[in-house]
């Protein structure tokens, strides 16, 4: 591991300062960094199974070594140290912790996490673990998975689990990330684990999500009143290709599903009633019983923004397609509004062909913060993906990187100084990782990973972003 040198003299006062408190992060997940599959109990994820399956993942790679967090993680708090994180946010394995799905805890995977966050915690970095970042252990979708009701309790009885073990520790909860993944993407177009092609089930899945979300935070609730609880969805600004009535519907079809789909029930307990009428031959609402909505609307101390681009819409015909989300992107995602078509926006695209466009995020923060009842805010994910090589040297000058984020967290501080309660901003990721079905091909870290040696290399970014975190803010310029 080599270190994130940078001066220790004071730092001068940034032209852009963020509120006192504000939480300064860097995220990872589970399947994504830790390696470790077969290790202390660890039953099969999903993941574990998708990955073997030919064809699904890039290049065959699969999570079983990862970046090997499982073992490195004192080096990997190390570097977050050096960083100056006051938070850390990651996921809790469901699989280690129940390696098939449920019944009792495997204490030696709890161990784990007791291991981390007490070493977070000696470093002065908040823990912020998420319970449900996609590894869903592979007895329960061999039961039905998501799609069935039951997965929602088993959720429930999992993060009570990691509550009871965690709780003393630590007091901020995420439950499940980015719902629409999971459910969308995971039973609609496949290109995820467990790599499903079926629309209603998906509809099911998502709901069950949100059920198991709402679950949990119950149960969490009642046990310490004290910690503060929320979901981290991932959401777009979303733009019309045109004025054509069947962009602009197009638009709201969008929208409808990626974002309004989740907060809606989450914020205001309620569905959409325009994406009801649009998914109504999809028997979606048989599986929405009475009692559900009330659940899901937990009173929430806290909502994750997951945020990365903004998608151009179209609805004319013949221009069916989807945003690319994985290189085997063959069936849509976009269940009852299958027919709706991306284009090209025109701004620059990350290495993910993702388009750039920070004023996507400000909007989204704005709206979060107009349409719907008051929460704290925090960007749980932002960041940029790209193919990058050492090139023999000691960093990776990774310039794009640190104008992505630059741009995006001045965009944060507009949001902020309009009145918006954004609290904290995670850049994914802290190290490059498995990136789901493009392996390891797409490096999103602040560290590179020398994948064959585990070697953990800062890139330029990191010495910039632990420089923001010095100043507390931006300078006037990058
Ligand atoms: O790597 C993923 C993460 O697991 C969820 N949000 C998006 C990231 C980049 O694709």
């Amino acid at each position: 591991m080599t270190s994130v040198q940078h001066s220790s003299s004071t730092p001068p006062a940034p032209a852009l300062a963020f509120p006192a408190g504000f939480r300064w992060g860097a995220a990872t997940a589970a399947y994504q960094i830790e390696g470790a599959a077969a290790e202390d109990g660890r039953g099969p994820s999903i993941w574990d199974t998708f990955c073997r399956t030919p064809g699904k993942v890039l290049g065959g790679d699969t999570g079983d070594v990862a970046v090997d967090h499982y073992h490195l993680f004192r080096d990997d708090v190390a570097l977050m140290s050096e960083l100056g994180l006051t938070a850390y946010r990651f996921s809790i394995s469901w699989p280690r912790v129940q390696p098939s799905g449920s019944g009792k805890a495997n204490e030696a995977g709890l161990d784990f996490y007791r291991r981390l966050v007490d070493a977070l915690l000696e470093a002065g970095i908040e823990p912020w673990p998420t319970l449900y970042h996609w590894d869903l252990p592979q007895g329960l979708e061999d039961a039905g998975g998501w799609p069935e009701r039951d997965t929602a309790y088993r959720f429930a009885e999992y993060a009570g689990l990691v509550h009871e073990a965690l709780g003393d520790r630590v007091g901020q909860w995420m439950t499940v990330n980015e719902p629409w993944c999971a459910a969308f993407l995971g039973y609609a177009s496949g290109e995820h684990a467990p790599g499903r092609r079926e629309g209603p089930a998906a509809l099911r899945a998502a709901h069950h999500l949100m059920l198991g979300h709402g679950l949990a935070v119950q149960g969490m609730r009642e046990r310490h009143p004290d910690h503060r609880l929320g979901a981290a969805v991932n959401l777009y600004a979303i733009s019309p290709a045109s004025d054509s009535a069947a962009d602009l519907d197009a638009a709201r079809r969008v929208d409808g599903m990626q974002n309004r789909f989740f907060l809606d029930p989450l914020l205001r307990g309620s569905y959409p009633a325009d994406v009801l009428t649009d998914l109504e031959e999809l028997g979606f609402d048989a599986a929405v019983r009475p009692g559900d909505l009330a659940v899901i609307n937990q009173p929430l101390d806290q909502l994750g923004v997951n945020y990365y681009s903004r998608f151009t819409v179209t609805g004319e015909a013949g221009t069916a397609g989807q945003a690319a989300t994985s290189p085997f992107a063959s069936h849509s995602p976009w269940v009852g509004s299958e027919s709706v078509g991306f284009v090209d926006g025109g701004r620059p695209v990350t290495g993910m062909g993702w388009e750039i466009d920070e004023s996507g995020l400000h909007e989204v923060l704005t709206r979060l913060h107009t349409d719907y009842p008051p929460v704290d805010l925090y960007i749980t994910e932002n960041g940029a993906g790209y193919d990058e090589v050492l090139n023999g040297e000691d960093t990776v000058h990774d310039a794009d990187r640190i104008a992505y984020i630059d741009a995006h967290l001045r965009a944060s501080h507009e949001a902020i100084a309009g009145g918006v309660p954004l609290r904290g901003y995670f850049t994914w990721s802290l190290l490059d990782n498995f990136e789901w079905s493009w392996g390891y091909s797409k490096r999103f870290g602040l560290v590179h990973v020398d994948y064959a040696t585990q070697r953990r290399v800062p890139k330029d970014s990191a010495r910039w972003y632990a420089g923001v975190i010095r100043r507390g803010g931006l300078p006037d310029h990058v």
